[in-house]
């Protein structure tokens, strides 16, 4: 005789897979885990991007030299740990899907109907920023874009959710019965799931917080960069090769724009100005972050011998004849600021191609994307 799984076995497998589903309070305490990561990672993305796309309104400081690196710290790493997290969440609360009657009232029509923009978004945000990371974009779209948009829809519906949410959660720990029935969800405790999704989450966040807090880069093992691993000690994104910069010996830097003097500087013009030494580090977007030594000349000592307004901005534009990257703003903070480098050396030695050759910006608090390399103009422009 064939056994043939009856359906109305199969559904009841499937519905128990969701292995805490009738605990309320599991789901509770992960969805406040959930809420205050989400949070975190909205608020430095916002800044991540904001400090991209100065909006006018808000200037970001060049003090502390290492607040981008900590808040993108927290972006990308935090990001990472909440992928268990989440997992742990829809797990507990698939059960839900088959909930009957499905639909109760109007309220509760709107409310589960905010459940599908929440987990997709919530999903597509933690997937794509993991390929984005790992340099993979099987996608179509452009990532930081798509990315930035998914953020308003995922923390809107996040926010209405804890909204609704937010009675019943505060009847779980007030004593009142919870609502729902009194049956023991099957499977394992709810200190337990917990606490494996703690320790999920933090061995996560162990093996990779390396690529940014150095102390622990010997544990960095599922980190796509690591510090100190690379040409001069510092790793690489984009190679001069895949920029198409080649070295030109009749380089030289030009100055232009709002300036009482053009200037037009070669490398040996650089050699000839005071030259300073600071350590700063390389704080890329994608999470990782490294300090290197630069030596070179302040980007104001030029700036000021060409003849500029003190509140002038400035474009860095590279060699590179293409790229998204091939341009930065440098506002006002960063430009003053001291430390802030157009750097000849980097650990010691002359910039090697790769890292920048002749000349790169290098300057405090700031991504590396808009740590400009190749730079073959500054342009001077108005506020
Ligand atoms: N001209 C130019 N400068 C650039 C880039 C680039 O693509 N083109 N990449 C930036 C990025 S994303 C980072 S993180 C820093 C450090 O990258 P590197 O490791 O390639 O030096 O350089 C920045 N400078
Ligand atoms: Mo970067």
């Amino acid at each position: 005789m064939v056994h043939r799984p009856r359906p109305d076995r199969l559904i009841a497998a499937v519905r128990r897979f969701g292995g805490r589903g009738g605990d309320e309070r599991t789901a509770a305490w992960l969805g406040i885990g959930l809420g205050v990561s989400f949070t975190v990672a909205f608020v430095t993305g916002l800044i991540s991007h904001f400090m991209q796309h100065p909006p006018g309104w808000a200037v970001w400081p060049s003090r502390p030299v290492g607040l981008y690196r900590l808040t993108q710290g927290l972006h990308v790493i935090g990001g990472l740990a909440t992928i268990p997290l989440l997992l742990a969440k829809l797990w507990t609360v698939y059960p839900k899907l088959w909930q009957w009657p499905p639909v109760r009232s109007a309220g509760h029509a709107i409310e589960r109907a905010l459940v599908f923009p929440l987990v997709a978004g919530a999903l597509f945000q933690l997937v794509t920023g993991l390929f984005n990371i790992a340099y993979f974009y099987p996608f179509p779209f452009f990532f930081p874009a798509a990315h930035y948009w998914t953020a308003y829809i995922v923390y809107g519906a996040l926010l209405i959710h804890v909204a609704n949410q937010w009675a019943k959660v505060r009847g779980l720990w007030g004593g009142k019965d919870a609502g729902g029935p009194a049956t023991r969800p099957m499977g394992p405790s709810r200190r337990g799931v917990l606490a494996t999704v703690a320790g999920a989450c933090g061995l996560v966040g162990l093996v990779t917080v390396g690529e940014t807090f150095t102390p622990l880069g010997g544990l960095a093992l599922l980190a796509p960069r690591r510090p100190g691993v690379g040409p001069q000690r510092l790793p690489v994104n984009k190679t001069a090769a895949a920029a198409g910069v080649t070295r030109d010996p009749a380089w030289r830097l030009a100055v232009t724009g709002d300036v009482t003097r053009e200037l037009s500087l070669s490398l040996a013009d650089l050699r000839a100005m005071p030259r300073h030494v600071v350590r700063l580090p390389i704080a890329c977007v994608e999470g990782w972050s490294a300090e290197a030594t630069w030596a070179g000349v302040r980007l104001r000592d030029v700036l000021y011998a060409a003849g500029v307004d003190a509140d002038a901005r400035v474009r860095v534009e590279s060699l590179e004849a293409r790229g998204r990257y091939r341009t930065s703003e440098v506002d006002p903070p960063h430009w003053h600021d001291e430390l802030t480098l157009l750097a000849l050396d980097l650990n010691g030695e002359p910039l090697s191609l790769d890292h920048g050759h002749p000349c790169r910006l290098i300057a405090p608090d700031r991504p590396g994307v808009l740590q400009t390399k190749w730079i073959a103009r500054l342009v001077v422009h108005g506020p």
